[in-house]
């Protein structure tokens, strides 16, 4: 009897606890518009993030806190300030911006270089996937060496923040391993 009241506020701890999210990538690359996808189920006008923008979103019954990052270069050196108790990076990338990937790709080793985030999973979102010319989430994978990533969980996942296609396989991805860490 005893277990099974443990287990069971446990399993409370665990679903009322939040979860932190930190959205990152480089500028224009979908990250505000896809966490008021998130939030809302609709595509908001954005105009470029100066600092972060902050939101409590619940998904099937996960309390999640996400921090939207602005990505512009000048901004980039302050990431590392919102790193603490991280437990979800989503890399956005735009998918169309096949000239950037190498410097997303250098971003990306520092992010994960970092000890505060020696724990957290990753998650890429293709973004942009209704451009004709966007690259696949194959070759963005092969672009960024995501496979040489042994030491974080990480997924990648085509999307289109303009219309959700794709947010929720993310989000699903996301909830799999709150159950399962
Ligand atoms: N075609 C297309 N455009 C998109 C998509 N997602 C975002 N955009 C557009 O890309 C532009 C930048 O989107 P934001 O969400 O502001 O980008 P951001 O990553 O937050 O940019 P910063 O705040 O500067 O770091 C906007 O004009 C969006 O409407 C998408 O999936 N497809
Ligand atoms: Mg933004």
């Amino acid at each position: 009897m005893r277990w099974q009241w443990q287990a069971a506020w446990l399993w409370d701890v665990e679903h009322c606890q939040e979860h932190k999210i930190l959205i990152i990538g480089l500028d224009n690359a979908g990250k505000t518009t896809i966490m008021y996808q998130y939030l809302l189920g609709d595509t908001v006008h954005t105009s470029p993030t100066i600092g972060s923008n902050v939101e409590e979103i619940k998904y099937k019954n996960t309390q999640f806190v996400m921090w939207d990052l602005g990505g512009q270069e000048s901004l980039r050196a302050s990431w590392n300030t919102y790193y603490a108790n991280t437990q979800f990076i989503i890399l956005v990338v735009d998918s169309t911006d096949q000239d950037r990937l190498p410097v997303v790709k250098e971003e990306l080793c520092k992010i994960l270089a970092h000890d505060e985030l020696a724990k957290a999973s990753l998650l890429v979102l293709a973004n942009k996937q209704d451009v004709k010319s966007a690259l696949s989430s194959a070759d963005i994978s092969r672009e960024l060496n995501l496979t040489s990533l042994k030491r974080h969980h990480w997924r990648i996942q085509a999307c289109c923040a303009l219309t959700g296609e794709g947010l929720n396989q993310g989000m699903e991805w996301i909830c799999d391993r709150v159950r399962n860490k």
